[in-house]
């Protein structure tokens, strides 16, 4: 049986405004990443996801489209989306789109026309709802259910030309389509295949898990300390989602499956739909994007509460899905992208001390899983958190709503602050570091976001020819990945589970085995290691020349955020 070419790929995100500008607007562009296939070719990647390009009021920079079919100014041209996929093909790359099709912009034509007048033919593309009954148009709690939208105020907002209201579980100028129509599935299939047969390898498919609403639309519990509800028992994994997932397969990725990949982002989405997602004898996707591991520093108020990470509760949680999808189905892997906090101020140690080598470790214990990993642009730098000083300084929609929401709930400046500087989304799209030099080499003009001070010390110019950076080490993993097949197939054994600060774990298949000892932390870490002796014939790899003739001893000892990596033929 030939396995897919992806379970042996490692896929780099571009999140283009921030990545590279060509023509000194301060924005990144087609252009600018298209000067820097290069770098990605000697990182190693094999397919690029491209955040969204398309035409675009840029509310939420990109994720509400106005053109399915066209590019939008601020980011280039068509001519360069298809001198972007010759440029990846010519270097052994695919190209990945972003998919949004659970929502468009409201300057959509579509929802122009569908908000035009009750009768028009594009009113059942989106959700119109009266006001609730008894209530009054307009006035708080007439909205159709009490749903909070994902942006952190009232998933639906009133249309005074027609008076209903639309649903939008993201911000208001993302009204949600209505999928149930079949005029609008078969839209979105035209479009995709449009793309295809442009040239496109792979479909990021945005929210993919919220198209499918579950009828009649109702109220949800109260969240906590707001008159408004958590809605997501409406929409999560719907009761027509596998239905709709199985057609767009039929009708857009049939007879083309060999050489694409898909994934769908779906938050919150369970073990058990992951399976049914990602299992190959039902086409639907290849694999998923789950959001457990990223929750966990969540409190009981959602992303802006702050919460504690515990090692043992990260390693039971990648322990489980590593053991779901284990027989049916395939993980991605990731710490970062647009949307999360930069992984090593976050999961790792930013502090000087350790901040390279808590990278690497955490490149080390996520590549080293079964499964597809993901890496965000910068991550490979070891790229921080931005040291944000003021609440005025967050741009992001999900930022600049829950500054309002928390202001309006009575919480104090200082600690809006704090949440801010710790969650929010725009810690992820301060500019690409390439250089020491001005603007971090992004662009010739002042950038949209500012460029993080740090890039003196981090920048890709800096790490790309030094063996022991954290682009190297990255370069290394995705190059063992393809190397080794104990990386791509190897089954998945945690070991230590109870450990507060190592995370281990051991890879088998065929004759090989592989070791994976990790310290979390940033004091030393002790521990005994059950089975030493199997593994006084192996060799230590992804490391200096001075450690390699190690083997690993009973009585493990290590270092803040010292990872080892063993490899022994079993006999
Ligand atoms: O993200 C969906 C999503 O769940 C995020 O909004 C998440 O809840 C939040 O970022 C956590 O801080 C996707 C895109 O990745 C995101 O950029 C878009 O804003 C969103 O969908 C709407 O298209």
């Amino acid at each position: 049986m030939t396995e897919p070419w992806w379970k042996r790929a490692t896929v780099y995100q571009v999140y283009p405004r921030s990545f590279a500008d060509s023509d000194g607007d301060g924005i990144g562009d087609l252009p600018g990443l298209i000067s820097r296939l290069d770098y990605l070719e000697r990182l190693g990647v094999d397919v690029v996801w491209v955040s969204p390009f398309l035409r675009s009021p840029q509310h939420d920079k990109g994720y509400d489209i106005s053109d399915y079919r066209d590019v939008d100014p601020l980011f280039g041209t068509l001519g360069d989306v298809d001198e972007l996929i010759a440029g990846l093909h010519a270097r052994g790359m695919r190209f990945m789109m972003d998919v949004v099709v659970n929502h468009t912009s409201d300057q959509h034509p579509w929802f122009q026309a569908s908000r035009r007048s009750r009768d028009d033919p594009r009113r059942e593309w989106y959700w119109w709802r009266p006001p609730r009954p008894g209530t009054i148009a307009g006035q708080s709690g007439a909205e159709p259910t009490n749903w909070m939208s994902y942006f952190v105020e009232p998933s639906w907002t009133l249309d005074e030309a027609t008076g209903e209201y639309y649903l939008h579980l993201f911000s208001r100028h993302q009204p949600d389509l209505n999928w149930e129509n079949p005029d609008v599935r078969h839209e979105i299939y035209e479009m995709l295949r449009f793309w295809l047969d442009r040239g496109v390898d792979g479909l990021r498919m945005d929210v993919i898990n919220m198209i499918s609403k579950r009828l009649p639309l109702e109220d949800g519990p109260l969240r906590p300390g707001t008159s408004l509800g958590d809605g997501t028992a409406g929409f999560i994994s719907g009761p027509r989602i596998h239905e709709y997932l199985r057609e767009l397969h039929q009708q857009v990725i049939a007879g083309r499956d060999q050489v694409l990949i898909t994934v769908g982002e779906t938050p919150a989405v369970t073990l058990d739909e992951a399976v049914r997602f990602s299992d190959p004898e039902r086409a639907e996707l290849d694999m998923v994007f789950q959001f457990e591991h990223v929750g966990l520093d969540h409190g009981p108020g959602g992303v802006f509460d702050l919460g504690t990470l515990r090692v043992v509760e990260l390693k039971e949680s990648f322990d489980r899905w590593q053991r779901a999808l284990a027989e049916r189905g395939w993980n991605s892997l990731y710490w970062c992208n647009h949307d999360q906090p930069r992984a090593v101020s976050r999961f790792g140690s930013d502090d000087p001390e350790h901040r390279v080598a808590s990278a690497k470790l955490l490149a080390t214990v996520l590549h080293l899983q079964r499964g597809t990993p993901f890496i965000f642009q910068g991550e490979e730098l070891g790229m921080t958190n931005f040291p944000f000083d003021s609440v005025e300084q967050f741009r992001d929609v999900e930022s600049v709503n829950h500054r309002r929401f928390a202001v309006e709930s009575g919480q104090g400046e200082a600690e809006i602050l704090e949440s801010l500087r710790q969650r929010s989304r725009d810690n992820a799209r301060t500019p690409m570091q390439w250089t020491d030099g001005p603007h971090a080499g992004f662009s010739t003009a002042t950038p949209w976001m500012p460029v993080n001070p740090n890039h003196r010390t981090i920048n890709a110019e800096s790490q790309i020819d030094d063996p022991d950076s954290v682009f190297s080490h990255y370069r290394r993993l995705i190059a063992l990945r393809r190397e080794l097949p104990v990386v791509a197939h190897g089954d998945f054994t945690m070991l230590l589970p109870a450990h507060d600060q190592i995370m281990a774990f051991a890879r088998r298949h065929d004759d090989r085995e592989l070791l994976v000892i990790a310290n979390m932390s940033s004091r030393p870490a002790a521990a005994s290691l059950d089975r030493a002796a199997a593994w006084s014939t192996s060799v230590r790899i992804l490391c200096d020349e001075a450690e390699s003739r190690t083997t690993p001893s009973e009585q493990l000892r290590l270092a803040p955020w010292e990872a080892q990596v063993y490899l022994r033929k079993v006999i």
